[in-house]
């Protein structure tokens, strides 16, 4: 199996740097956007084509593999996870950071096999940050070995999580009283915009952990692999296990620090996938 992931991680690894170019297109911002879900909520032109372009590589190499890809789902497409292999994908995880120019934003593709994260990659082509990871061959960024740090205790731990976009009154409650919650009890709070670079500081050992409630599977498929291969985990905020469709996530360096979080957070439960 870990061969077979080798030659799909290639594949996958060309296309992604190549589609990276079209964001590096817009450094300074992609000022041409449409709305989605809500006010916030935006897609671009770029969002689209990296999506088209990841698919259409993906699709013509391995022609029995799946796809669900934020786009796609947003024009119609059923986010159906079966045990096929499964390209999730984000093509620019941050796109308001997009928009803005304010350069963290990323494609973000994980490989599903069995319903379990095995290979993952998270490109900020801005910052050329390449985070890599492969089941049981560790997580990288730029090809260096990565690891997270090995804080235990939410008093040592800075917190990764964002507002989302969403303008929903419950959810925005619940938001402002888990940043109450970080700020009194953490050493901070940090907020990239995009969930898969928000992961990805987790895997650096840069942030300690990550939550977030109403993220999608194509924001955290590449960061749940990439995560464990560092050396984290990953799971469901409430404490139970990591539902890569239940649109609720929990990273942290250490399964200590995980379960402490778990137990002070006020919880959300959007609808799943
Ligand atoms: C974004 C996520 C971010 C979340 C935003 C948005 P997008 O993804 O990465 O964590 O807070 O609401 O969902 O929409 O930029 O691909």
């Amino acid at each position: 199996m870990s061969s077979q992931i080798d030659e799909y991680f290639d594949a996958a690894l060309e296309l992604v740097k190549s589609s990276g170019n079209l964001i590096k297109e817009h450094v300074t911002g992609c000022k041409v956007f449409e709305l989605k879900s809500c006010d916030i909520d935006f897609v671009t032109e770029i969002d689209k084509k990296v999506e088209q372009t990841l698919i259409g590589g993906l699709s013509e190499k391995f022609p029995s593999h799946k796809f669900i890809g934020e786009e796609s789902v947003a024009d119609g497409a059923k986010c159906i996870l079966t045990d096929d292999p499964t390209w999730v994908i984000d093509p620019v995880d941050g796109t308001m950071n997009f928009v803005h120019g304010f350069p963290h934003s990323c494609i973000s593709l994980g490989l599903v096999i069995n319903k379990i994260s095995v290979a993952g990659i998270i490109y900020n082509p801005i910052l050329e940050q390449l985070f890599t990871a492969k089941k049981g061959q560790g997580a990288f960024l730029n090809g260096r070995q990565i690891h997270v740090s090995q804080v235990k205790e939410l008093r040592n731990a800075l917190v990764a999580f964002e507002a989302g976009t969403s303008r929903d009154e419950e959810k925005t409650k619940v938001v402002f009283e888990n940043y109450k919650q970080i700020v009194s009890k953490g050493h901070g709070v940090r907020a990239l915009g995009s969930a898969a670079l928000n992961m990805a500081m987790v895997a650096l050992g840069g942030a300690d952990a990550n939550f977030e409630f109403g993220i999608h599977a194509w924001d955290v498929a590449a960061g749940d692999i990439i995560v464990r291969e560092a050396g984290g985990v990953c799971i469901d905020p409430a404490g139970g296990p990591f539902d890569i469709l239940s649109r609720r996530v929990l990273c942290a360096s250490t399964p200590e620090l995980a379960q402490e979080i778990s137990k002070v957070l006020c919880q959300y439960y959007p609808e799943r996938e």
